[in-house]
């Protein structure tokens, strides 16, 4: 049965962290998932997150099923965190929600719910994007291609070119964009970039798909969701793949969640119906822990407070790293201008550097980043950045 069957090839990033384990040397750094650490090096487990689970244990509950769609309370927190309380698309019952298997999840079930709507429609994600969103459309069995996105000269979004390519796509083309943060770049649109964007998604007729797998990493939570709220403002079908993994520090729970705003009441329904298939014909319905500690979160004023103060605690350290990395760059004798890492916004640092660069600096200096030349700069502390800029400028000579 098996004889045939080749070796896959391995996730690019999740396979740096296996060469990473795998290095002996005590000088190494970890640049190559997209993980926050604390300026110890160590994952965080949020205090917020701590008080909950202590609240949560105070009054065990029994482990029965989930509903298919989710915790309810989850659900209603995420739309609210999402898209408003108060806002009209909530209130008037237009946002179908499920919790899902994280950012992936979420993606996972949109996907499979749209091919099952538009089977022969096309997905064009942006060049370059986060490995798995080709995989994962491809999976369900998209074609998928590319809009324009990083100018490498420009050091910057390629503007143009990205509206040139919506302009070309076949209405209910589904377009993946990145909410905030974009992964690997690091260049983010700017608000009147954005309306540009949601001029022509409604023009053209095309289906955006937002992933937001970074919210609160950028400027602050509602700074981040604003696109979200853009397209919801220009009165558009949305679909809205969200994640509490890096903004909780909750990566092996795997909380998310997809979110589904229709034009009426009574559409969010037929689509809420449509989204359990997808679930229960997968896995049947999500687990527990996860959701209840981020609803637990959300829906208490002190916790809320402490997990908001958390994460601007991450996000201002991450803008710390990058001034840092630019000053030490700089002291370590690089001579081109490398201000642009500021410039950048979320986690990661596209630096322009070779593969051939980025290979060195794993193999001469155990510092680990993708081939690409992205660099987590969320895993750099004031112990390890003085090592970072000192091997970087090694390879940039
Ligand atoms: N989307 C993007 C752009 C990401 O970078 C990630 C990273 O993990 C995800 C989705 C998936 O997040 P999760 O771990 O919640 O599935
Ligand atoms: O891009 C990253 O590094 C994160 C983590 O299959 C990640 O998004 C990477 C690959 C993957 C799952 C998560």
């Amino acid at each position: 049965l098996f004889a045939a069957v080749e070796m896959a090839p391995r996730d690019p990033i999740l396979g740096l962290n296996e060469q990473f384990a795998a290095d002996p040397r005590p000088e190494k750094v970890n640049l190559g998932v997209g993980v926050y650490y604390d300026d110890d090096g160590k994952l965080p487990l949020l205090q917020c997150v701590r008080q909950a689970e202590a609240r949560l244990m105070e009054k065990p509950a029994p482990r029965g099923y989930l509903p298919i769609d989710g915790m309810p309370a989850y659900d209603n927190a995420v739309k609210a965190l999402v898209f408003g309380a108060d806002s009209d698309v909530v209130r008037s019952g237009r946002v179908a929600t499920v919790q899902a298997l994280g950012g992936t999840g979420g993606l996972k079930i949109g996907a499979d719910f749209l091919k099952k709507l538009n089977p022969a429609a096309k997905v064009l994600i942006s060049d370059p994007s986060w490995e798995n969103h080709r995989a994962l459309f491809a999976n369900a069995g998209f074609a998928v291609d590319t809009y324009a996105y990083y100018d490498a000269a420009a050091r910057g979004v390629n503007v143009e070119g990205m509206l040139a390519s919506l302009r070309a796509a076949a209405p209910g083309t589904i377009v993946v964009l990145h909410a905030c943060c974009h992964n690997p770049t690091g260049y983010d649109l700017t608000p009147g970039q954005w309306d540009a964007v949601v001029a022509v998604v409604k023009e053209r007729g095309l289906v955006p798909f937002l992933d937001m797998a970074y919210q609160g990493f950028g400027h602050g939570i509602a700074e981040d969701g604003a696109a979200v709220r853009k397209f919801v403002e220009a009165g558009l079908d949305v679909f809205v793949a969200t994640s509490f993994s890096k903004s909780f520090s909750l990566y092996g729970e795997r909380v998310g969640a997809l979110s589904v705003v229709c034009a009426s009441k009574d559409e969010a329904e037929r689509v809420l119906s449509q989204l359990k298939i997808v679930v229960r014909t997968n896995y049947s319905n999500p687990p527990t822990h996860g959701a209840a500690v981020v609803a637990t979160v959300l829906n208490t004023p002190e916790l809320r407070a402490l997990w908001e103060q958390e994460l601007a605690g991450m996000r201002t350290r991450i803008k710390a790293m990058r001034e840092q990395l630019v000053q030490g760059l700089k002291e370590a004798g690089v001579a081109q201008d490398m201000s642009f890492i500021t410039r950048q916004i979320g986690m990661f640092s596209y630096s322009g550097l070779t593969k051939e660069q980025m290979q060195r600096l794993r193999s001469e200096f155990g510092v680990y980043g993708t081939d690409t030349g992205r660099m987590c700069v969320a895993a750099l502390n004031s112990r390890n950045i003085g090592y970072v800029c000192r091997a970087i400028a090694a390879v940039l000579r």
